[in-house]
Protein backbone atom coordinates (compact mmCIF):
# COMPACT_ATOMS: atom_id res chain seq x y z
CA UNK A 1 0.00 0.00 0.00
CA UNK A 2 2.55 2.28 0.92
CA UNK A 3 4.98 0.82 -1.60
CA UNK A 4 1.95 2.48 -4.11
CA UNK A 5 1.41 5.66 -3.12
CA UNK A 6 5.31 6.67 -2.87
CA UNK A 7 5.37 5.69 -6.54
CA UNK A 8 2.90 7.81 -7.26
CA UNK A 9 4.41 10.78 -5.26
CA UNK A 10 7.89 10.66 -7.20
CA UNK A 11 6.03 10.70 -10.71
CA UNK A 12 4.49 14.00 -9.54
CA UNK A 13 7.71 15.47 -8.11
CA UNK A 14 10.49 17.79 -10.00
CA UNK A 15 12.50 14.84 -12.79
CA UNK A 16 15.48 15.01 -11.12
CA UNK A 17 14.23 14.23 -7.66
CA UNK A 18 12.05 11.06 -9.14
CA UNK A 19 15.27 9.73 -10.68
CA UNK A 20 17.42 10.28 -7.91
CA UNK A 21 14.60 8.54 -5.63
CA UNK A 22 14.83 5.23 -8.16
CA UNK A 23 18.32 5.30 -8.23
CA UNK A 24 18.88 5.32 -4.71
CA UNK A 25 16.58 2.64 -4.19
CA UNK A 26 18.33 0.95 -7.17
CA UNK A 27 22.01 1.06 -5.72
CA UNK A 28 20.52 -0.20 -2.09
CA UNK A 29 19.13 -2.86 -3.32
CA UNK A 30 21.88 -3.86 -5.77
CA UNK A 31 24.48 -3.80 -2.81
CA UNK A 32 22.98 -3.80 0.93
CA UNK A 33 20.94 -7.07 2.62
CA UNK A 34 17.64 -5.03 3.02
CA UNK A 35 15.02 -5.49 4.80
CA UNK A 36 12.31 -3.10 5.93
CA UNK A 37 12.50 -1.09 8.89
CA UNK A 38 9.30 -0.42 10.87
CA UNK A 39 8.03 3.26 11.04
CA UNK A 40 5.62 3.89 13.75
CA UNK A 41 2.27 3.46 12.46
CA UNK A 42 1.15 6.93 11.71
CA UNK A 43 4.61 8.03 9.71
CA UNK A 44 4.43 6.08 6.47
CA UNK A 45 2.20 8.62 4.57
CA UNK A 46 1.30 12.13 6.33
CA UNK A 47 -0.56 14.79 4.89
CA UNK A 48 -0.98 18.36 6.59
CA UNK A 49 -1.53 22.11 5.32
CA UNK A 50 0.99 24.29 4.75
CA UNK A 51 -0.92 28.10 4.78
CA UNK A 52 -3.51 27.05 2.52
CA UNK A 53 -1.04 24.37 0.43
CA UNK A 54 -1.32 20.53 1.13
CA UNK A 55 1.85 18.78 2.51
CA UNK A 56 2.16 15.41 1.67
CA UNK A 57 4.78 13.21 3.06
CA UNK A 58 6.41 9.66 1.81
CA UNK A 59 8.71 7.64 3.72
CA UNK A 60 10.82 4.57 3.24
CA UNK A 61 12.60 3.35 5.75
CA UNK A 62 15.19 0.14 5.01
CA UNK A 63 18.00 -1.24 7.58
CA UNK A 64 20.87 -3.45 6.79
CA UNK A 65 23.09 -5.38 8.47
CA UNK A 66 25.75 -2.18 8.64
CA UNK A 67 22.84 0.27 8.92
CA UNK A 68 20.29 1.00 11.68
CA UNK A 69 18.48 2.71 9.24
CA UNK A 70 18.37 3.87 6.15
CA UNK A 71 15.57 6.55 5.56
CA UNK A 72 13.91 7.87 1.91
CA UNK A 73 11.64 10.41 2.08
CA UNK A 74 10.14 12.81 -0.70
CA UNK A 75 7.46 15.53 0.39
CA UNK A 76 5.48 17.74 -1.67
CA UNK A 77 3.76 21.31 -0.72
CA UNK A 78 1.12 22.06 -2.40
CA UNK A 79 2.40 22.80 -6.67
CA UNK A 80 5.18 24.92 -4.85
CA UNK A 81 7.97 22.88 -3.19
CA UNK A 82 9.19 19.27 -3.78
CA UNK A 83 11.72 17.27 -1.42
CA UNK A 84 13.60 14.31 -1.57
CA UNK A 85 15.46 13.90 2.16
CA UNK A 86 17.77 10.74 2.27
CA UNK A 87 19.76 9.55 5.20
CA UNK A 88 21.98 6.33 6.05
CA UNK A 89 22.25 5.51 9.56
CA UNK A 90 25.14 3.28 10.33
CA UNK A 91 24.45 0.65 13.42
CA UNK A 92 26.83 2.46 15.94
CA UNK A 93 29.24 -0.81 15.76
CA UNK A 94 30.08 0.06 12.22
CA UNK A 95 32.99 2.72 11.55
CA UNK A 96 31.51 4.72 8.78
CA UNK A 97 30.56 7.79 7.92
CA UNK A 98 26.70 9.14 7.38
CA UNK A 99 25.44 9.21 3.90
CA UNK A 100 23.16 12.28 3.70
CA UNK A 101 21.30 13.68 0.52
CA UNK A 102 18.31 16.73 0.43
CA UNK A 103 16.98 18.26 -2.87
CA UNK A 104 14.85 21.06 -2.68
CA UNK A 105 12.56 22.73 -5.38
CA UNK A 106 10.20 24.30 -7.14
CA UNK A 107 8.19 25.23 -10.28
CA UNK A 108 10.46 23.40 -11.82
CA UNK A 109 13.42 24.55 -10.67
CA UNK A 110 16.06 23.09 -7.97
CA UNK A 111 17.20 25.74 -5.39
CA UNK A 112 19.23 23.19 -3.51
CA UNK A 113 21.04 20.28 -4.10
CA UNK A 114 23.43 18.71 -1.11
CA UNK A 115 25.18 15.08 -0.85
CA UNK A 116 27.54 14.06 1.34
CA UNK A 117 29.51 11.38 3.31
CA UNK A 118 29.93 12.87 6.79
CA UNK A 119 32.96 11.77 8.80
CA UNK A 120 31.61 10.06 12.26
CA UNK A 121 35.54 9.92 13.82
CA UNK A 122 37.03 12.16 16.14
CA UNK A 123 39.28 13.74 14.03
CA UNK A 124 36.63 14.72 11.50
CA UNK A 125 38.22 13.10 8.92
CA UNK A 126 37.00 10.10 6.60
CA UNK A 127 39.11 6.62 6.32
CA UNK A 128 42.40 6.84 4.17
CA UNK A 129 41.26 4.33 2.10
CA UNK A 130 37.54 5.87 1.77
CA UNK A 131 38.84 9.33 0.79
CA UNK A 132 41.49 7.81 -2.10
CA UNK A 133 37.83 6.48 -3.68
CA UNK A 134 36.24 9.78 -3.58
CA UNK A 135 39.50 11.68 -4.80
CA UNK A 136 39.63 9.21 -7.79
CA UNK A 137 35.76 10.65 -9.06
CA UNK A 138 36.05 13.23 -12.26
CA UNK A 139 35.41 16.72 -11.05
CA UNK A 140 33.02 18.85 -12.47
CA UNK A 141 32.88 22.65 -12.05
CA UNK A 142 29.39 23.50 -11.36
CA UNK A 143 27.99 27.76 -12.34
CA UNK A 144 26.12 27.79 -8.67
CA UNK A 145 27.91 26.61 -5.52
CA UNK A 146 26.33 27.19 -2.80
CA UNK A 147 27.65 28.53 0.92
CA UNK A 148 27.44 25.76 3.78
CA UNK A 149 25.26 27.18 6.62
CA UNK A 150 26.99 27.05 9.96
CA UNK A 151 25.84 24.10 11.79
CA UNK A 152 26.90 22.29 8.62
CA UNK A 153 30.64 22.02 10.44
CA UNK A 154 29.58 18.08 10.72
CA UNK A 155 30.17 17.95 6.39
CA UNK A 156 33.23 16.55 4.65
CA UNK A 157 35.66 18.37 2.55
CA UNK A 158 33.68 16.46 -0.12
CA UNK A 159 30.26 17.95 0.22
CA UNK A 160 28.54 18.86 -2.85
CA UNK A 161 25.68 21.65 -1.97
CA UNK A 162 24.79 23.61 -5.40
CA UNK A 163 22.01 24.84 -7.23
CA UNK A 164 22.15 23.30 -10.47
CA UNK A 165 22.20 25.45 -13.43
CA UNK A 166 20.67 23.45 -15.99
CA UNK A 167 20.05 19.95 -16.85
CA UNK A 168 23.47 18.63 -17.64
CA UNK A 169 24.53 19.82 -13.81
CA UNK A 170 21.27 18.09 -12.78
CA UNK A 171 22.73 14.92 -14.66
CA UNK A 172 26.12 15.98 -12.73
CA UNK A 173 24.29 15.86 -9.53
CA UNK A 174 22.65 12.51 -10.05
CA UNK A 175 25.79 10.83 -11.52
CA UNK A 176 27.51 12.35 -8.38
CA UNK A 177 25.41 10.86 -5.74
CA UNK A 178 25.20 7.60 -7.78
CA UNK A 179 29.01 7.67 -7.40
CA UNK A 180 28.97 8.11 -3.36
CA UNK A 181 26.23 6.26 -2.56
CA UNK A 182 27.86 3.30 -4.56
CA UNK A 183 31.32 3.73 -2.91
CA UNK A 184 29.62 4.11 0.59
CA UNK A 185 28.06 0.68 0.32
CA UNK A 186 31.25 -1.05 -0.78
CA UNK A 187 32.69 0.57 1.56
CA UNK A 188 30.28 -0.87 3.96
CA UNK A 189 30.32 -4.58 2.84
CA UNK A 190 34.06 -4.76 3.43
CA UNK A 191 34.39 -3.46 7.20
CA UNK A 192 33.94 -5.70 10.37
CA UNK A 193 32.16 -4.67 13.74
CA UNK A 194 34.32 -2.63 16.41
CA UNK A 195 33.11 -2.45 20.13
CA UNK A 196 33.80 -1.27 23.38
CA UNK A 197 35.18 2.39 23.38
CA UNK A 198 35.28 2.70 19.61
CA UNK A 199 31.48 1.71 19.64
CA UNK A 200 30.99 4.75 22.44
CA UNK A 201 32.66 7.45 19.70
CA UNK A 202 30.58 6.62 16.85
CA UNK A 203 27.41 6.77 19.20
CA UNK A 204 28.56 10.30 20.26
CA UNK A 205 29.68 11.52 16.59
CA UNK A 206 26.18 10.45 15.47
CA UNK A 207 24.67 12.35 18.23
CA UNK A 208 26.88 15.70 17.50
CA UNK A 209 25.81 15.34 13.29
CA UNK A 210 21.95 15.13 14.37
CA UNK A 211 22.01 17.47 16.95
CA UNK A 212 23.44 19.73 14.38
CA UNK A 213 20.91 18.75 11.46
CA UNK A 214 17.64 19.70 13.59
CA UNK A 215 19.13 23.37 13.35
CA UNK A 216 17.90 23.37 10.06
CA UNK A 217 16.05 26.11 10.51
CA UNK A 218 14.87 26.03 6.89
CA UNK A 219 13.49 22.82 7.21
CA UNK A 220 11.92 22.85 10.71
CA UNK A 221 9.78 25.96 8.95
CA UNK A 222 7.98 24.00 6.16
CA UNK A 223 7.44 21.50 8.83
CA UNK A 224 6.14 24.00 11.19
CA UNK A 225 3.76 25.70 9.48
CA UNK A 226 2.21 22.46 8.01
CA UNK A 227 1.85 20.74 11.40
CA UNK A 228 2.63 22.92 14.43
CA UNK A 229 5.64 23.57 15.91
CA UNK A 230 5.09 20.44 18.86
CA UNK A 231 4.73 17.76 15.69
CA UNK A 232 7.48 19.22 13.59
CA UNK A 233 9.94 19.24 16.79
CA UNK A 234 9.17 15.57 17.25
CA UNK A 235 9.05 14.84 13.71
CA UNK A 236 12.45 16.08 13.46
CA UNK A 237 14.03 14.87 16.59
CA UNK A 238 12.51 11.16 16.40
CA UNK A 239 11.83 10.61 12.35
CA UNK A 240 14.57 12.88 10.44
CA UNK A 241 17.43 13.32 12.78
CA UNK A 242 16.98 10.27 15.98
CA UNK A 243 20.08 8.86 17.91
CA UNK A 244 20.74 6.25 20.03
CA UNK A 245 22.37 6.96 23.17
C1 LIG B 1 18.00 23.44 2.83
N1 LIG B 1 15.91 22.12 3.42
C2 LIG B 1 16.59 23.22 2.92
C3 LIG B 1 15.64 24.19 2.48
C4 LIG B 1 14.37 23.70 2.72
C5 LIG B 1 14.54 22.42 3.30
C6 LIG B 1 13.03 24.37 2.42
C7 LIG B 1 15.97 25.55 1.86
C8 LIG B 1 16.21 25.41 0.37
C9 LIG B 1 17.04 26.53 -0.18
O1 LIG B 1 17.70 27.27 0.57
O2 LIG B 1 17.09 26.65 -1.42
C10 LIG B 1 13.43 21.61 3.70
N2 LIG B 1 14.48 19.40 3.80
C11 LIG B 1 13.44 20.25 3.99
C12 LIG B 1 12.35 19.49 4.54
C13 LIG B 1 12.82 18.20 4.69
C14 LIG B 1 14.15 18.17 4.23
C15 LIG B 1 11.01 20.03 4.88
O3 LIG B 1 14.85 17.15 4.20
C16 LIG B 1 12.19 16.98 5.20
C17 LIG B 1 10.90 16.81 5.33
N3 LIG B 1 19.21 18.46 4.84
C18 LIG B 1 18.95 17.15 5.10
C19 LIG B 1 20.14 16.41 4.85
C20 LIG B 1 21.11 17.29 4.42
C21 LIG B 1 20.49 18.60 4.42
C22 LIG B 1 20.25 14.93 5.03
O4 LIG B 1 17.87 16.73 5.48
C23 LIG B 1 22.49 17.08 4.03
C24 LIG B 1 23.13 15.95 4.03
C25 LIG B 1 21.11 19.77 4.01
N4 LIG B 1 19.24 21.32 3.44
C26 LIG B 1 20.52 21.02 3.73
C27 LIG B 1 21.31 22.22 3.64
C28 LIG B 1 20.43 23.25 3.31
C29 LIG B 1 19.13 22.66 3.18
C30 LIG B 1 22.81 22.32 3.85
C31 LIG B 1 20.76 24.72 3.13
C32 LIG B 1 20.46 25.43 4.41
C33 LIG B 1 20.78 26.91 4.34
O5 LIG B 1 21.16 27.42 3.28
O6 LIG B 1 20.64 27.54 5.40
Amino acid sequence: MIELTTSSLRQQQHPLIHRLANCIEDVWHRYLEIEPYQLPEDLGYIKGRLEEEKLTIENKCYQSPQFRKMHLELAKVGKSLDILHCVMFPRSNYALPMFGTDIVGGRGQISAAVVDVSPLSLDKTLPPAYQTELQSLPSYNFSQPREIPAWGDIFSQFCLFIRPGNSEEEDQFLKTVEAYLTIHCEYANRQNPVSGEAQLQIKAAQRYYCTQQQRNDKTRRVLEKAFGEEWADSYINNMLFDYVD
